[in-house]
């Protein structure tokens, strides 16, 4: 079973990634201020008023204005995705922690099914579902979302939040409009590397080598989009919305170390924080 999840060395590595990856206070932090974890940035100003008053509660204030940030994000994701009724189902490509799912069932009372080529993310965001009582709505397997094997014309939305680095996207884009149906709706969040600013920078490899990921030029997500039927209503930069998260994840104590790397990348140009969102015809 596992060998036909992980089908290459590549996929097992980003797997083993995540899999051994659980101890980190960047994201179990965050997700404890009201138990949605998230795998992915934010967007929007801080409050700068949280780093004055008392010192010793100042790192609780920064992290829950991470985590307001991070939702957000994902709240930004969910208001392109169109009408999505509460009988609906939709995927979720790449879930993590489970967050995104959880809000989108929250918002919509839609059915979700989130797939991810680890194990243990999958074990999770199914107890997540279940803690809250939704785990007949939201459902988390341990599947490739290159092949989900969910059945073809049955998704009234699917999005990637900060996921499509770690795949092909023509391949990616050939299952979505396989499962999508005809007029349903595709949001993706990511960071892209600019192609005007040529081949990539120092620091976007530096993101590449921090996360075992593949970050794509921009050109590469129109051009996988249009050969799969998948046509943009809407792209926009969030490079400006998201580098005040940055900076204030730069002062905290759950930085990782990779925060330069962004505020450089995003502030020299040669990478940008995209939302684009397409129907499949
Ligand atoms: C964040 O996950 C997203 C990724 C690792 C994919 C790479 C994204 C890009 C835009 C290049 P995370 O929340 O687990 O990261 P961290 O632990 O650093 O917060
Ligand atoms: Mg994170």
């Amino acid at each position: 079973m596992t060998s036909t999840i992980l089908r290459t060395d590549f996929e097992k590595s980003v797997a083993a990634y995540w899999n051994t990856h659980r101890n980190d206070p960047v994201n179990l932090r965050l997700g404890a201020v009201d138990d949605l974890y998230h795998h992915h940035y934010g967007v929007g100003p801080y409050d700068p008023t949280i780093l004055d008053g008392p010192a010793e509660d100042r790192e609780q204030r920064i992290i829950a204005e991470l985590h307001r940030l991070e939702s957000a994000q994902a709240d930004l994701l969910l208001d392109h995705l169109g009408p999505v009724a509460p009988g609906d189902l939709v995927l979720d490509g790449g879930s993590g922690r489970g967050g995104t799912s959880i809000m989108a069932n929250q918002r919509f009372g839609c059915e979700v099914d989130g797939v991810s080529i680890s194990e243990y993310q999958v074990g999770f965001a199914n107890e997540q579902a279940a803690r809250r009582g939704i785990a007949d709505k939201v459902r988390f397997h341990f599947r490739n979302m290159l092949e989900t094997r969910l059945p073809g014309n049955t998704r009234q939305a699917i999005w990637t939040n900060e996921t499509t680095m770690y795949v092909d996207l023509f391949d990616l884009y050939a299952e979505f409009a396989r499962l999508l149906r005809f007029g349903g709706r595709y949001v993706c969040i990511t960071g892209c590397a600019n192609d005007v600013t040529g081949l990539r920078s120092k620091a976007v490899s530096r993101i590449n080598e921090h996360y075992t990921c593949d970050i794509h030029p921009r050109s590469q997500y129109f051009k996988a989009l249009a050969a799969n039927g998948l046509v943009p209503i809407n792209v926009v930069d969030l490079t400006a919305a998201t580098i005040p998260y940055w900076e204030l994840r730069a002062r905290s104590e759950v930085a990782t170390g990779i925060e330069e790397s962004f505020l450089t990348a995003y502030r020299e140009g040669s990478f940008h924080y995209l939302l684009i969102a397409a129907d499949r015809i």
